[in-house]
Order: C-alpha cells, then sequence, then structure tokens
C-alpha cells in the first residue's frame, strides 16, 4: 500500500515534469552538484546547489569550474530528492555576462514570505573592476520562479554569498574574496546596511571561502572552507555576535582523503537533528571540478563545540526494505575481499557495485526499514562468473540469518529471488556476506 502511494507520487511528480532520484552519498546521482547550501521551509528542506558541468571549447574554460544555471531540490526525508528543475541562469540575469558559466555558490533565504536567492557571477559591466559580484532574485516559493534583480549588490564584490537572518529581524551577508567578509542587510534584503567588515580573527595564510553561519544556543558559528595544508577543510569560528570578533575553534571536517581540492557546505537542523551538507567528488574520481552533495549528521559537544563529521558513502535517513538497496553505500566493509567499483566507468551516473572476492567478506548497510506489514521474499541483482552463495544476516555480523541467495554461475547480470526465513519488522542492519564461491558483484537488494 505504502509502495503503491510512493510510486503514485512518484509517477505523479513525473507527470509534472519534475524528476525524482533516491540515493545516500551523494545524495543527487542525475546530474553534478556541489556547494550546497540547505535550508529548511516548512516540513521540507530545500537544496541550492551550484550545477557543474563540464566545459567544452566554446562552453566555459575547459579544465576549470564550469557552471551556467542552478536547479533547486528539495526532500521531506533527506532521501527521496526532487528536482523542481532550473530556478536561475546565466541568460536570463541582465548584469551576468552570458557566457561566463561562472554561476557559483549560491544562498537562499526566506523574510516575509518572499524567498532569496543570492548568487555570485561575472559581470557583463566591468568598469567597476573585473571579478566577481553578487546578485539576488525574488520569488514567491522556495522553488521559483526567481525574478533576478536588474544590477548586482552595491558594495559587494566577491564569491559564496550567506545570509543569516538573527532573532531580532536583522539579516547579515557574508561572502568571501580572500578573506571573508560581513555586513548587515536592509530589511528589502537588496542594499548593504553597513560598511563590509573584514572577519578579521580568521587564519590568514591559505585561501578561505564559502562562509557560513548560524545560530545554536547563541553561539554565532562562522564555518567555512580553509586551506590549511593541500586542499580545503572545513573550519569554524564562534562569536557571541554575529559579526564577530570570532575566536577560531578547529576543523569540523577534514581535508578530502582523495584529494577533491574544494569542500563546500551548509549546516541545518532538521527534525531534531543537525546536519552538514558539503561536497565530493563522488561520480567524477578523476575530474575534482565535477562534484556531487553529500549528507552527514553533525552533532556538538556539551560546551558547544563541533563533533568532527566523518564523510560517510551511508549519509542519512532510513531505507526501506521494499527499495533498491545500494549496500555499495556501505557502513562498513569488511577488510579483506570487499569494494565498491563502478558499475560502468564510461557512465558514472549509472552508480556502484559491491565486489565481494573472498568468502567470509562482508558488506554492512545500517538503517533499513523492514516496516510492519510481513516481508516474504529478498531480491538480489548481481553477477559471479563461477556461482556464488550471498547470505543476509540482521544486526550483527552472526546475526539471524534472513535468507541466503544463490547468483547463478554466469557473466550477466541476472535477479535472484530467495524466501525470508525469519521476517523481523522494524530498523535492522544488514550485514551481506559471501558463503561460498569464489566471487560475486552486487548491485542492489530488495525485499518483498
Ligand atoms: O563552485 C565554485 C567554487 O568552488 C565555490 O564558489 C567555492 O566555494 C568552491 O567550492
Amino acid at each position: 500500500m505504502r509502495t503503491l502511494k510512493i510510486c503514485g507520487l512518484l509517477a505523479a511528480l513525473a507527470g509534472a515534469g519534475l524528476q525524482t532520484a533516491r540515493a545516500q552519498n551523494p545524495i543527487i546521482t542525475t546530474q553534478f552538484t556541489a556547494d550546497p547550501t540547505a535550508r529548511v521551509f516548512g516540513d521540507r528542506v530545500y537544496l541550492y546547489p551550484s550545477h557543474d558541468i563540464l566545459a567544452r571549447p566554446g562552453r566555459g574554460r575547459v579544465g576549470w569550474f564550469c557552471m551556467e544555471d542552478y536547479h533547486v531540490f528539495s526532500s521531506a526525508n533527506l532521501t527521496d530528492w526532487t528536482d523542481h528543475g532550473v530556478i536561475v541562469t546565466q541568460n536570463k540575469v541582465p548584469w551576468v555576462q552570458p557566457d561566463s558559466y561562472s554561476m557559483w555558490a549560491p544562498d537562499c533565504v526566506v523574510r516575509n514570505g518572499k524567498y532569496y536567492f543570492y548568487f555570485p557571477s561575472t559581470p557583463r559591466d566591468t568598469t567597476g573592476g573585473r571579478g566577481f559580484r553578487i546578485g539576488v532574485a525574488v520569488a514567491d516559493k522556495p522553488t521559483g520562479p526567481f525574478v533576478p534583480q536588474a544590477a548586482p549588490l552595491a558594495g559587494v564584490r566577491g564569491i559564496d554569498p550567506n545570509v543569516f537572518i538573527d532573532h531580532d529581524g536583522q539579516a547579515y551577508l557574508y561572502w568571501s574574496q580572500g578573506n571573508i567578509y560581513g555586513a548587515k542587510l536592509k530589511d528589502n534584503m537588496l542594499e548593504l546596511a553597513s560598511a563590509p567588515k573584514t572577519l578579521g580573527e580568521l587564519p590568514t595564510k591559505g585561501l578561505k571561502e564559502g562562509p557560513y553561519l548560524f545560530e545554536r544556543k547563541g553561539i554565532y558559528y562562522l564555518a567555512y572552507p580553509h586551506v590549511a595544508n593541500k586542499t580545503e577543510r572545513l573550519e569554524y569560528a564562534t562569536s557571541t555576535s554575529p559579526l564577530g570578533p570570532f575566536t577560531v575553534k578547529g576543523v569540523l571536517m577534514d581535508e578530502s582523503p582523495t584529494g577533491c581540492w574544494t569542500n563546500h557546505h551548509s549546516i541545518a537542523q532538521f527534525k531534531n537533528q543537525w546536519y552538514l551538507f558539503y561536497h565530493h567528488n563522488d561520480l567524477s574520481p578523476k575530474f575534482d571540478k565535477s562534484r556531487s552533495v553529500r549528507i552527514d549528521s553533525l552533532s556538538f559537544a556539551a560546551d558547544g563545540s563541533i563533533n568532527k563529521v566523518v564523510p560517510t558513502l551511508r549519509g542519512v535517513g532510513l531505507t526501506s526494505a521494499r527499495q533498491k538497496i545500494q549496500i555499495d553505500r556501505y557502513s562498513r566493509l569488511s577488510a579483506q575481499g570487499a569494494a565498491i567499483a563502478f558499475l560502468d566507468t564510461a557512465d558514472t551516473f549509472r552508480g556502484w557495485k559491491t565486489v565481494l572476492t573472498n568468502a567470509g567478506a562482508w558488506v554492512q548497510y545500517n538503517g533499513v526499514d523492514f516496516g510492519q506489514p510481513k516481508l516474504r521474499t529478498a531480491t538480489l541483482r548481481g553477477t559471479s562468473a563461477a556461482g556464488a552463495t550471498v547470505q543476509i544476516r540482521l544486526d550483527r555480523a552472526t546475526g539471524p540469518l534472513l535468507t541466503q541467495l544463490t547468483v547463478p554461475k554466469g557473466g550477466a547480470w541476472q535477479e535472484v529471488k530467495a524466501p525470508l526465513a525469519a521476517f523481523q519488522p522494524g530498523r535492522h542492519t544488514l550485514f551481506v556476506s559471501l558463503k561460498g564461491g569464489t566471487g560475486a558483484e552486487i548491485d542492489w537488494l530488495r525485499f518483498e
């Protein structure tokens, strides 16, 4: 019944021209997405990322960032995302150089029922100097239609706009250009109300950009990517007021272990849990200017400091047992004989597979919701050259055996089914292991 309802909803969204996707990390697998600003409006999370595309001769600068427009996505559970389509594009903003492909990191806030979308880009008019400016587009709904202002914000030069509205209603704009700057905004959200202030207590060596300011329990947190060593890591500073002075507190996410040079983030609380939205080049491991948004949970220590976030593939949210469970977005893998790989290296958007090569090798996937109505069958999409037996256990590597599936010998991908030995309602961790055979590759699992 619930599946039917979800299928009906997905069909209705598709009929309305909206694309939907389900994923763990990265959360959007239909296009590249970067620089995620997540905002909670009502009972949904809205994601305003940059949209990386590949440059080619005549389209942007080959080998560099290339972005021509912005999409907005939304979700009620951080797992199922709806793409509401393009909201702002470089060809339709009066002040933007239309072939600059420089629609970099944006933000969006709501005030008095109007949604203000802030974005940087290259201006047509460079008489006041070269470099990025920041503009605003305004809408009545978080998904638009957004109407761009005719001119960029006066007095602001730089990238990565971020807006914070304090409890007293005062709005602040932050941005970066070497340093990080902040200024008050007028009530109209379209003009500065104070001169830009350099937030000078931050590290002076190494690029800083991508400011994101939020408040919790009277502490103002300013988080920012900073190149302290080789690539960007996420650091933060705190203050008792929105424009500082700030005290540098530490690192909230380390540098990418695989060398993605940028990171860019936002932090949001949704249904009593804090989350870090950030990016990594999951779908483009050889070119780090094509990035993808991820989400992981974030928590605070008793003294208000942010506990360092360790990136995961599993990400956040529950996965319904009735959906395709992409166990390659694992929580843990056995030390030997288990790995992940792209299904098709020529088309990374097709996703990944889990490769189990040794008997006993396993993959753990947390947070699967089996619900209440009894499920009877497991389906696995897999392949095995010599044939393999795969076991699925609940909750522990030695936990109850839920089912055992046989992947027949042969190179082709196939869906195999097996009955469930013991159905257990509710939320469980899955342990998927290779019982016998010389190896198996698994695309997904599902229960009916
Ligand atoms: O996406 C282009 C730029 O890369 C952003 O503006 C920076 O924050 C970095 O993520």
